[in-house]
């Protein structure tokens, strides 16, 4: 299909995004000019639009905005890199390498996404490129972590549990590299690579052509009874179907998504449909198929409703399943049974196939760096110093040591007790159960505190927790800064969504799965209501509750909100 006919398909004009990536000439615009620039530190918008397909977004320290202001000084330009490493699986090499270019190039942090992959904060424009190269040396990339193309692929990270995990993997890197875009731009502006106007060669975008996709595209794959990486958030989820110890397949889901906008019903989260079964060696053309129906179909004029979900919803799953048997040439069977248990970690040591032992840690909020009392970021590089296994990034933002040897492991031990790094299990469930996503003060779109005040709101939870004899118990808790839900909070038991500064919409009632929506119970709340709408709660759930039930469920069955079947009723 040309790139004119996808642009004129909607009646409606296309978004002034569509025109960038049209004149970009495959992701390059004037990337290269606007880098060299030395009068200020930030780019222009039309290409910053493109830097989000190169891995990074422009951004400025909010906390100093107003005294910048003051002093007639430009914001505090600086740029957020995000590094890709499907299924969160890194090497030590790789995680010393971000620990020297955060410290060398970024704020000196390093943050471990949602999507299992890395983010830093910080990088000034002049120190882009040597930034990238470093990534790009370690063999990491930053090409597609952001931008509308397919991002980090998710894969449940304990390939050392069974065999059937390491393969399960193995399809999660195969998607991410059939997906990647295939601009030649990435190596001519970070790496030097040789210039494809000055050569032969035709620049080629095979999946995506030269508009790209109308919005970015999410995959996951989880491997029951875990769904740690929410895989019905996904625009395309596969859950594992592992029959007689053998990885029979994937069941196919999708059309999930969290994004929406305060007070717009036309916008809302939703949880991907199941619509079939495929073979394991079916699953790269049924991605590729599907990437291109969006690539088709999705919505180029309103971007906000330009996301795989509102395809779906607007013209049926029926018609997505029978333009996917159409493009495909065959059929999907019909999906098979599975469960799922819960969407957190486990932590702490165990030992897995192979006799390879794996340590999850507890990250709060994905946040590595070094404070006073706690040295997570030195303990973190000096145990990369001696391990020989691999370090793997959780959806739920933690991290696991993973694959030491048994002769290692006391080494590893070791340097854990000496820098005091924690497995969590000091602290109530909640808090182990608890994400945010980053917020203030370098995300742009941020209406509230969410990283910076999670924690603190957690501490004045916990002695509730304990007044009910709650604190053992496994609550899932997020938090976002808005409603745009890069932590998933539409998937929590117990969530709070940014409305304003120290203002947030409270929602009740996600699965402990993550396999249910929740809704909106409480509107535009400070700290105090917060407090006291979890005191009664609590009580309530800590007195009633039956046996087993689950804070999420508990909270529809007492009446407290409504069942969300799907996105389209979250708002009702
Ligand atoms: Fe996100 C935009 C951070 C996972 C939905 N997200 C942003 C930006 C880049 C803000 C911006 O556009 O200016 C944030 C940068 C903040 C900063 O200072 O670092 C940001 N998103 C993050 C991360 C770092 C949150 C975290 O605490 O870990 C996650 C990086 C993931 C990665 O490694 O690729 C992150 N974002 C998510 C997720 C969760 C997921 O993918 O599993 C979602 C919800 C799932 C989904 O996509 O539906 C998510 N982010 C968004 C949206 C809303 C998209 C929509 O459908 O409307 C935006 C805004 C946008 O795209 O316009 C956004
Ligand atoms: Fe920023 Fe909103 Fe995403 Fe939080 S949810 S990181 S505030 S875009």
């Amino acid at each position: 299909m040309s790139e004119n006919h996808l642009l004129s398909k909607n009646s409606a004009p296309h978004s002034d995004v569509e025109d960038i990536k049209i004149r970009s000439n495959y992701l390059r615009g004037k990337l290269e000019e606007v880098l060299e620039d030395r009068i200020t530190a930030s780019i222009p918008e039309d290409e910053n639009r493109l830097m989000k397909f190169h891995g990074s977004y422009m951004q400025d320290d909010r906390d100093l905005r107003n005294e910048r202001s003051k002093q007639k000084l430009e914001p505090a330009y600086q740029f957020m890199l995000r590094v890709r490493a499907p299924g969160g699986v890194v090497t030590p090499a790789q995680w010393l390498m971000m620990d020297r270019i955060s410290k060398a190039y970024g704020n000196g942090t390093i943050r471990l996404t949602t999507r299992q992959s890395f983010q830093l904060h910080g990088v000034l424009k002049w120190n882009m490129k040597k930034t990238i190269r470093e990534v790009h040396d370690s063999l990491l990339t930053t090409l597609a972590a952001c931008g509308d193309v397919n991002r980090n692929v998710m894969c449940n990270p304990n390939p050392h549990q069974s065999d059937v995990h390491a393969e399960v993997y193995h399809w999660a890197c195969r998607l991410s590299e059939h997906l990647e875009p295939q601009t030649k731009a990435y190596h001519e502006i970070w790496l030097d690579g040789e210039k494809v106007l000055d050569s032969q060669e035709a620049e080629q975008e095979p999946i995506y052509g030269k508009v790209y996709l109308p919005r970015k595209f999410k995959i996951g794959l989880a491997v029951p009874p875990s769904n740690d990486v929410d895989v019905f958030s996904q625009d395309l989820g596969l859950i594992a179907i592992v029959e007689n110890g053998k990885l029979a397949g994937f069941n196919v889901a999708v059309g999930g998504g969290m994004g929406m906008t305060h007070g717009d019903p036309l916008t809302y989260p939703q949880v991907a449909k199941v619509i079939g079964f495929c073979t394991p060696e079916q699953v790269i053309e049924i991605a590729e198929k599907t990437v291109t129906i969006q690539r088709d179909y999705g919505d180029r004029s309103v971007r906000k409703h330009a996301r795989f979900k509102y395809t779906i919803d607007d013209r049926g799953v029926e018609w997505f399943v029978s333009e996917l048997t159409s493009r495909l040439g065959w059929g999907l069977a019909e999906a098979r049974p599975y469960s799922f248990e819960d969407h957190g970690d486990r932590y702490g040591w165990v030992k897995g196939t192979g006799g390879k032992w794996h340590f999850t840690l507890f990250i709060e909020n994905g946040r590595i760096k070094d404070e006073q009392d706690y040295q997570l970021m030195t303990g973190l590089q000096a145990i990369a110093e001696i391990h020989t296994g691999d370090f793997r990034l959780t959806a739920n933002q933690n991290l696991i040591i993973a694959n030491v040897t048994t002769a290692k492991k006391k080494k590893i031990e070791a340097l854990i007790g000496e820098y005091g790094l924690t497995d969590g299990l000091r602290y109530s469930a909640l808090r182990r159960n608890s994400m945010a996503c980053v917020a203030l003060p370098t995300c742009g779109l941020a209406m509230a505190e969410s990283e910076r005040y999670l924690p603190e709101l957690l501490g004045k939870i916990e002695p509730l927790l304990a007044e009910n004899g709650l604190s053992e118990e496994n609550i899932v808790i997020r938090m976002t800064g808005c409603p745009n839900g890069c932590a998933r909070p539409a998937l929590a038991e117990l969530s709070f969504i940014g409305k304003g500064p120290g203002k947030y919409n409270m929602y009740l009632g996600g699965g402990f799965a993550g396999e249910r929506l929740n809704k909106l119970y409480k509107e535009n709340i400070g700290e105090g209501e917060i407090l006291d709408s979890l005191r009664v709660l609590l009580s309530h759930y800590a007195k009633d509750r039956n046996p087993e039930e689950h804070f999420g469920d508990f909270t529809i069955r007492a009446g407290y909100i409504q069942q969300v079947a799907s996105g389209q009723d979250f708002h009702a």
